[in-house]
């Protein structure tokens, strides 16, 4: 495949992989099987991606393990028994270095190689890839699985570089470990992170001061160990898992539910909710009444059983209403999943701190300090997210034809077709990305690595080394992704339009067609002849 016509442009090789996370592994893995010479790049000094960057206390799956895990290989689903049902970030890392091991993937890998710039050339049909140490790659196509939720949100808040103790954003969570113990800590954010962490580091701390926002509908993840039991019937289940991860909506095991919510008597509404309270992870949204994200009276009655539970979990009164989310409904932002994280605020040592009422003003060198006065830290913890879907992509200095930069043709908010290419920027992909998951975001992103990889292989079977999708091809998915943007649960509450993040474009992130529409297009494009993309042959 490397037929280049000038020294120059010669690539150094077929496939180059930015991004050393599920999504990156995969595709590296995939790249190699189909015959194609590749190297991933990587960022951080290890293998995992999100699962490298956010190694915070408490950080762990709110998929089942092995649901969230790769189910390309039975073997490897075999070998690796999950301890937990949510596994645990170091669980997490040590499965993704074992899987890098295991299929000899690592001597493919650059760690601390930060990609600067990427550059298209339309002679050569090839990509010159630019890292921060200076060093050039080229590459004949370029795939950046860098992720969605890779480039940590500060906000803007003045003071933040004075503040003389310790500072960490959950999503660049250092190696070693961070010490608590009686330290007075600040956690801004309780969006998934925040709550996560906040009970873990509970006992330990001197004080724990949570700054809220916005509280959210947050619901028992309802995590355990997996018996021996469990393990051999999952085992034994092996292909009927792969199936169901493969083909449902969502890609999750969930069941749907087949009642909406006042087919049932106010007696069995009740022992419906206490089951979905008690039930693991998604299975709250998936598994729940068919109507409960599209009728306001359904929604409204799930979330008064959410804010009862509250008030009998959290014994200051005022402190459980604060932790009732007024303003929006269940379901309309993605929703955390929790351990132990009402219950924490029975401890004395925790406090909230309404940012709506009492907005941080700014950061003082001992402390913050917000509408109410100062208070003093020696640890700050900024829970507070990421630039969502674009912001890796938008960091990367891609440039295609005629050096159209990326940030110029996505200005109103990405175009994409399936959410693996975009106009004017040939041989380039960019799987789990922006408009890609709309569930459990492995299953999806493998969809699109494998659509990409077989369209490298078909490509390539055909003679052609130069793969662009159609504007109009383009056009349509993008169309179809924001006409269809506000018929989900999601509103523009939700870091899913790119709403956190001043001066984003208001654009839906995610698929909005879900994964029955990427099978759907998949399938007509393969029936048609990849006519969707222009093939063609550089030189
Ligand atoms: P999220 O879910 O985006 O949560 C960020 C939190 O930080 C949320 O509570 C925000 O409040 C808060 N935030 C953001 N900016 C500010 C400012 N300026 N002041 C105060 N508070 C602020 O990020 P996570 O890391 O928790 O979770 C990301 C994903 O990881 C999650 O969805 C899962 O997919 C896993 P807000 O709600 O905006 O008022």
């Amino acid at each position: 495949m490397c037929r280049v016509t000038t020294a120059e442009h010669a690539t150094d090789v077929d496939v180059l992989i930015v991004g050393a996370g599920i999504t990156g592994i995969y595709q590296l893995h995939r790249a190699r099987e189909a015959g194609f010479t590749a190297q991933l790049l990587e960022a951080g000094g290890g293998v995992g991606g999100t699962w490298y960057w956010n190694r915070y206390p408490g950080a762990r799956f709110d998929s089942e393990s092995y649901t969230y895990a790769y189910i390309f290989s039975k073997e490897l689903f075999e070998k690796w028994e999950w301890r937990e049902h949510f596994a645990e970030q170091p669980e997490i890392e040590r499965y993704l270095n074992h899987v890098v091991d295991r299929f000899d993937l690592r001597r493919h890998m650059r760690f601390n190689a930060n990609v600067t710039s990427a550059l298209y050339d339309a002679a050569s049909s090839t990509w010159a890839v630019v890292l921060g140490d200076g060093s050039k790659v080229r590459a004949r196509f370029l795939i950046a699985a860098t992720g969605v939720l890779s480039v940590p949100h500060f906000p803007a808040v003045s003071g933040r570089d004075d503040f003389r103790g310790e500072q960490y954003h959950t999503g660049l969570w250092p190696a070693r470990p961070v010490d608590f113990e009686n330290k007075r800590v600040a956690v801004i954010g309780t969006g998934s992170s925040g709550v996560q962490l906040i009970p873990v580091i509970a006992d330990e701390v001197a004080s724990l001061t949570v700054y809220q926002r916005t509280a959210n509908w947050c619901t028992p993840l309802n995590n355990a160990p997996i018996t021996s039991d469990e393990q051999a019937r999952l085992r034994a289940d092996f292909e009927a898992i792969r199936e169901t991860l493969n083909t449902s909506p969502h890609g999750f095991l969930h069941r749907t539910h087949d009642r909406a919510t006042f087919d049932d008597s106010n007696e069995a509404r009740r022992a419906f909710y206490e089951k979905m309270w008690n039930s693991p992870g998604f299975a709250k949204l998936i598994s729940h009444y068919t109507d409960v994200m599209v009728d306001e009276t359904a929604n409204a009655e799930w979330c008064d059983f959410i804010a009862e539970k509250v008030r009998s979990i959290v014994k200051d009164p005022a402190t459980a209403e604060e932790l009732i989310p007024k303003d929006h409904r269940f379901g309309e932002k993605r929703p955390p999943f929790v351990t132990g994280y009402y219950e924490a605020f029975n401890n004395p040592k925790l406090s909230l701190v309404d940012l709506k009422a009492t907005p941080i003003v700014r950061v003082t060198e001992s402390g913050i300090e917000t509408a109410a006065g100062v208070r003093e830290f020696d640890i700050i913890v900024w829970a507070t997210g990421f630039d969502f879907g674009t912001g890796a992509l938008a960091r990367m200095g891609i440039r295609g034809r005629r050096r159209l930069a990326l940030n110029e043709h996505w200005a109103d908010g990405p175009k994409t077709f399936l959410g693996v290419q975009t106009a004017g920027f040939p041989n380039f992909f960019f799987p789990g990305g922006p408009h890609a998951a709309a569930g459990n975001n492995p299953r999806y992103n493998g969809d699109q690595v494998d659509f990409i990889t077989d369209t490298l292989v078909y490509a390539r079977d055909h003679g052609y080394d130069t793969i662009e999708v159609d504007p109009a091809a383009e056009e349509r998915w993008t169309d179809m992704v924001d006409r269809n943007a506000t018929a989900g649960s999601f509103t523009e509450a939700s870091y899913y339009f790119g709403t956190n993040i001043p001066g984003k474009p208001r654009k839906y992130l995610l698929n909005s067609g879900g994964r029955p529409k990427l099978f759907k297009e998949i399938d007509r494009v393969i029936a048609n002849d990849y006519k969707a993309f222009r093939l063609s042959r550089s030189g």
